[in-house]
């Protein structure tokens, strides 16, 4: 009779212990998919329901080889953006929970609405599925994608002749480019390559793997230090020019209400990174050094006017002409010449 009694208690602090358990999981995951959406500002409390804390011996966030017991956004351990965390609580019973969450934080000001004028127009060969987009001096570099029309090309602003042509393998998918020095580097859709060329006559000179961070390679830019990619993700990748497949720098790009997903061609000039975001008619201007959103342009005329009603045909290029940003996209028959306004 004793020996049932006590195997009947032990199993019933078992079930409380177990529903306890439960019960602090599921108000956890609640209450993290709420934030996710809702996201923090640097210096916020994590409060925490009441099933957790009340339960609770220490709660713990960790994040890679750090942790912190803080439950506060601290910005010494968390970074602008999405952070991915695991929540490791020990209860008052002795037991340990492990909760994977993402942490999101935004930034404290909004983004400014960047206002511009449209000064010139230039053609562009509509034929061109354009992926990577800039200019040096008065040369256009484009890279051109799509397999089997993937090509790299240079032609002066004004024409559409390419002056030099390179013609990828049909299997190829070409993205991205950017110059550094005397050399044009330049992405690959899902070959995971990258290739790099002799500016002038665009001698393929070598390739490289994309690194393995990268999901796939978008846009390619170049902050007079690093090559910055783009996979599609919220990310820039800040690669080392002398070996492209390592990365040596990732940022996550968030704004006040938002992580900026699907970042494609980018443009370095003047201590910022510019980056459009695929299928959106909208350029952001990012602090490459937070990742913080500091301003945005809204194309959303010019999209619409040169989309022709195909949806693939997205704003898809940015480049620098002085101050004044070169936008196009992707089989458009114009670039269009902006004078930023504030
Ligand atoms: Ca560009």
């Amino acid at each position: 009779m004793k020996r049932n009694l006590l195997v009947c208690l032990t199993s019933m602090i078992m079930l409380m212990s177990c529903n306890d358990k439960d019960k602090m999981l599921t108000s956890l995951k609640g209450y993290n998919d709420a934030m996710e959406s809702k996201g923090y500002h640097f210096g916020d409390q994590l409060v925490l329901p009441k099933e957790i804390t009340d339960h609770a011996e220490t709660i713990t966030i960790s994040f890679g080889d750090k942790e912190t017991s803080g439950l506060k956004i601290d910005p010494n351990f968390f970074a602008l953006g999405d952070n991915k965390v695991t929540f490791v609580i020990k209860t008052k019973n002795g037991e340990t929970l492990n909760q994977d969450a993402t942490i999101n934080v935004f930034t404290k000001a909004l983004e400014k609405n960047i206002g511009y004028e449209i000064v010139s127009e230039y053609p562009h060969d509509p034929n061109n599925f354009i992926e990577g987009f800039l200019l040096e001096g008065t040369t256009v570099y484009e890279s051109d994608g799509l397999a089997g029309s993937s090509q790299l090309i240079k032609y002066t602003l004004g024409e559409t002749k390419p002056l030099v042509t390179e013609k990828q393998a049909n299997n190829i998918f070409s993205e991205g480019c950017a110059i550094v020095g005397d050399k044009v580097y330049q992405l690959t859709y899902q070959n995971r390559l990258g290739f790099v060329y002799d500016k002038n006559t665009f001698k393929r000179l070598s390739e490289f793997p994309l690194p393995n961070a990268l999901a796939e390679g978008w846009g390619l830019t170049y902050d007079g230090k690093n090559l910055v990619a783009t996979d599609g993700s919220n990310h820039l990748y800040f690669l080392d020019v002398n070996d492209p497949s390592k990365v040596v720098k990732t940022v996550s790009v968030a704004g006040n209400k938002e992580i900026y997903d699907k970042l494609n061609e980018l443009e370095y000039h003047n201590g910022f990174i510019y980056s459009n975001v695929w299928f959106k008619p909208v350029v952001l201007k990012i602090n490459p050094n937070t990742g913080e959103v500091v301003g945005k342009f809204d194309f959303t005329e010019i999209a619409e006017k040169n989309m022709e009603g195909n949806e693939e045909h997205v704003l898809n290029g940015i480049a620098f002409k002085g101050d004044n940003m070169l936008v196009t996209g992707k089989n458009w028959s114009k670039i269009f010449e902006v004078a930023i306004k504030n």
